[in-house]
């Protein structure tokens, strides 16, 4: 057991140092591409201006007989390209799995000096992620990496959900958890079958009518997903890691994959992942703050001075709490203006 003030030392002598924050970079989507696929690898010299971050996958959706050429195919890709500010990501294999050591072992050794964050499939508690952390140590001191890759936690199994606090403060490599619905349905035993999004039979009815008992009764659909994004984002927030929604598989309903991504923006979410370029532009939309909300924060921001006190703004009250939130909308509008010129132009507009 490594005493308290062990937390931010190399794990392996010659390892980069731990970082003492995570660092805030724009990532509203995480665009999944299969790098085995070579007609996915093909586009994503194109793609990778458009996206904050690029996830080579080499777990599910990847062929038990194409793992090795996904692998492969991430290392040529990641040495050929020169990706910009945008970030690149890897999801490995689970951690039972045959291939994870190879991963590891292939992927540090040879793009380490790429790779920004390895996302972990299937985490169940600290102890998966100590694992990650020691190896990863060893294999950039190998190496020679010189600064840390970050871990990313993928919360699709139950024990995973009842450990995800512990989860999100294992190590300073955590960067953030995706919620994961498709594996975690099944982990939960949950009669659905799909990837994300609604369910048409989980549902609240209105009371029946006292005078007309046959009366039509108004049904409202319910979100399956809220209870586990809402703990999620919690833990993440108070360890000051990321949370990020995950997949959401109904390629050709753009409008509820749309509705799926902004509820988990509003409820504290950075971004989610794309799995097909339609869910770009989506998630880019959904992850930005309008710029009707960011005047607006600002004129908040303006109105408070020194961020104390109650004063009243379009009939509405504003005061240290509304402050706070405001400078969540100002802070990230700045940081994705950094990087994306429209928003910057829309922003100051
Ligand atoms: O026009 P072309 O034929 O040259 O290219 C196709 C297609 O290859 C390409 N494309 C992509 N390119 C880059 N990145 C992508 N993610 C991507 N997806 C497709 O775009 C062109 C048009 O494609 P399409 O509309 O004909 O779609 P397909 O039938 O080819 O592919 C659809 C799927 C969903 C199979 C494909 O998009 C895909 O495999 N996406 C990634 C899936 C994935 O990563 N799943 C794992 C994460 S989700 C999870 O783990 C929990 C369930
Ligand atoms: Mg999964």
């Amino acid at each position: 057991m490594r005493a308290p003030k062990d937390f931010f030392r190399p794990l392996a002598v010659g390892a980069p140092t731990p970082v003492r924050e995570v660092p805030f970079r724009p990532s509203r989507m995480i665009h999944f591409f299969d790098p085995g696929n070579e007609k996915m690898a093909a586009k994503i010299p194109v793609i990778a201006p458009t996206v904050d971050v690029l996830l080579g996958n080499l777990e599910d959706a990847v062929a038990a007989d194409r793992k090795e050429a996904a692998r492969d195919g991430l290392v040529k890709i990641a040495r050929a390209t020169d990706f910009g500010d945008t970030q690149l990501w890897t999801r490995i294999n689970s951690l039972d799995s045959p291939w994870v050591l190879d991963d590891l072992l292939t992927l540090v050794t040879e793009i380490g000096d790429k790779l920004d964050v390895i996302m972990v499939p299937k985490v169940e508690g600290a102890a998966d992620i100590h694992y990650i952390d020691r190896l990863l140590a060893q294999l950039e001191a190998k190496a020679g990496v010189r600064r840390p890759i970050l871990v990313h936690a993928i919360l699709e199994t139950a024990t995973g959900v009842a450990g995800v606090e512990e989860i999100a403060g294992a190590s300073p490599r955590m960067q953030g958890v995706s919620l994961g619905p498709a594996d975690l349905a099944a982990s939960r035993r949950m009669k659905t079958t799909r990837v994300g999004g609604g369910h048409p039979g989980y549902l609240v009815r209105q009371d029946p009518d006292t005078q007309d008992a046959d009366a039509p009764r108004a049904t409202y659909q319910q979100d399956l997903w809220h209870y586990t994004l809402a703990r999620m984002v919690d833990a993440c927030a108070a360890h000051g890691i990321l949370p990020y929604y995950g997949p959401f598989g109904d390629i050709k309903d753009t409008t509820a994959c749309e509705d799926q991504f902004r509820n988990a923006f509003l409820l504290g979410c950075v971004g989610a992942w794309s799995l097909h370029p339609v869910q770009i532009g989506i998630a880019k939309k959904v992850f930005s703050p309008s710029p009707d909300e960011v005047r607006w924060a600002r004129r908040v921001i303006e109105a408070m001075g020194d961020g104390t006190g109650a004063v009243m703004l379009d009939g509405k009250m504003q005061d240290d709490a509304t402050f706070k939130q405001c400078q969540v909308v100002v802070e990230l509008a700045e940081a994705l203006a950094a990087r994306d010129p429209e928003l910057r132009a829309a922003y100051d507009a």
